[in-house]
């Protein structure tokens, strides 16, 4: 899908640009771990003319006319969802993650009302109560974080302060936290103090469908999550509930929040969880984490100090303390290596936001091109160079050289 002719003719400078981004993808080692490489044919939908209708309303139930073909597409969207996760009911219409969420704030949930979430300093999610966010400013919400020692979620405080404040919602999810999260004991706790379990997925949702992380699907009244992160489908989001839930999070979403489904992107996802329904996706999952694994065996050689020393997951966040570099120095230099992750703070950081402690590292995108092991542990190599040589253009871009001989055996998917 290089062809950009239609976009050519009209606006060459656009046609440019992505050109150009196309070509960065293709040359550099992508290590946002919300980040992947969709199939061709999932970008295909997304650029199809399915984008030129509206359909307000739900399979069977449009205020437009005109709605066989997209209801044939939703409706194949929910059932491959429903099979791929067991999900008893599927709202496929979300814009994106955020969204998602909001649109179960307001189909479960009063103006008010106490929400305990995680933390987003210890790898929670902004949009699960945090301050500057419409859901910290419309809810209630208190926060859990990660146990001071082991990094990893403190269920004592989980429980405690579901007891303490008695929330209406308990959210279990997060965007850096590299450990497994144990779905059933949030819901045994949600169950105790009477609350609604949400459990977002957004950054696991591709290993949850692959059998790589436990699924929250039997336990949780609502599972958001997005749907081109580890899942590999187009920039969307979708919601799994319990039946009993069913009306409630369908009218949060319409007329609740949001206008017209995005169709194109309803059409790609539907090819995505097809593909995600395929066996070769079980081994993209296993893969992905085997590869965050070899990963982080490589950085452990180097002395990396990782949280919670290790990973289950997609991701790894490594606390730069000790190697004497900010996440955002670190960042800028592993870019110019051809090397991409984003600045991330780590759970109690001492440093801002903006340029925090650590850096946030992922294995989708390489597991998508087909990397393994001996590249983890060449990454790792190559990362713990150009972090000790942040200054060093002449490294750097022989770093970046080599990088994009690798890439170059692992042609990009899609592209
Ligand atoms: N921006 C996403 C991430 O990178 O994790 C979360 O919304």
């Amino acid at each position: 899908m290089t062809d950009n002719a239609h976009i050519r003719a009209v606006d060459p400078d656009v046609a440019n640009l992505i050109d150009q981004e196309i070509q960065r993808q293709r040359d550099v080692l992508r290590l946002i771990p919300s980040e992947n490489y969709a199939s061709a044919a999932v970008l295909q939908a997304t650029g199809s003319c399915l984008t030129n209708k509206y359909s307000e309303g739900y399979v069977g139930r449009r205020y437009y006319q005109g709605q066989d073909y997209i209801d044939g597409i939703e409706g194949l969207a929910i059932q491959r969802a429903k099979e791929l996760f067991g999900a008893e009911h599927v709202n496929v219409q979300p814009y994106s993650g955020s969204p998602a969420n909001l649109a179960v704030y307001l189909g479960l949930l009063n103006p008010g009302d106490g929400i305990l979430s995680m933390s987003l300093p210890h790898g929670g999610h902004l949009t699960h109560g945090w301050k500057v966010t419409i859901s910290g400013q419309y809810f209630n919400a208190v926060q859990y974080g990660v146990d001071k020692d082991s990094k990893r979620i403190d269920m004592d405080q989980v429980a405690a302060m579901a007891r303490e404040h008695k929330p209406k919602l308990i959210i279990c999810g997060a965007s850096a936290y590299p450990r497994i999260i144990d779905f059933a004991a949030f819901a045994e706790i949600a169950k105790e103090v009477g609350a609604y379990l949400l459990a977002d997925i957004a950054h696991i949702s591709g290993l949850v469908a692959g059998g790589a992380h436990p699924s929250p699907v039997p336990y949780a009244d609502v599972v958001s999550t997005t749907t081109h992160k580890t899942l590999r489908g187009p920039r969307g989001g979708m919601l799994m509930c319990k039946s009993k839930h069913a009306k409630a999070i369908d009218r949060g979403v319409f007329p609740g929040l949001q206008g017209g489904p995005h169709n194109h992107t309803t059409g790609a996802l539907a090819i995505a969880l097809k593909e995600a329904l395929q066996p070769e996706f079980r081994d993209y999952a296993a893969q992905t984490v085997r590869n965050c694994q070899a990963l982080a065996d490589g950085l452990l050689t180097h002395d990396f100090d990782l949280v919670s020393g290790g990973t289950d997951n997609h991701l790894l966040l490594v606390d730069l303390s000790n190697k004497n570099i900010s996440g955002k120095i670190a960042a800028k230099a592993l870019e110019k290596a051809g090397i991409v992750c984003n600045a991330n703070s780590v759970p109690f950081d001492t440093r801002k936001p903006f340029d925090p402690s650590g850096i946030r590292i992922g294995t989708p995108a390489l597991t998508s091109r087909g990397m393994g092991p001996d590249e983890m542990h060449q990454l790792a190599d190559w990362i713990n160079s150009a972090i000790n040589l942040p200054d060093d253009e002449t490294a750097l871009s022989e770093i970046a050289r080599s990088v994009k001989a690798l890439c170059d055996q692992f042609p990009a998917p899609g592209i």
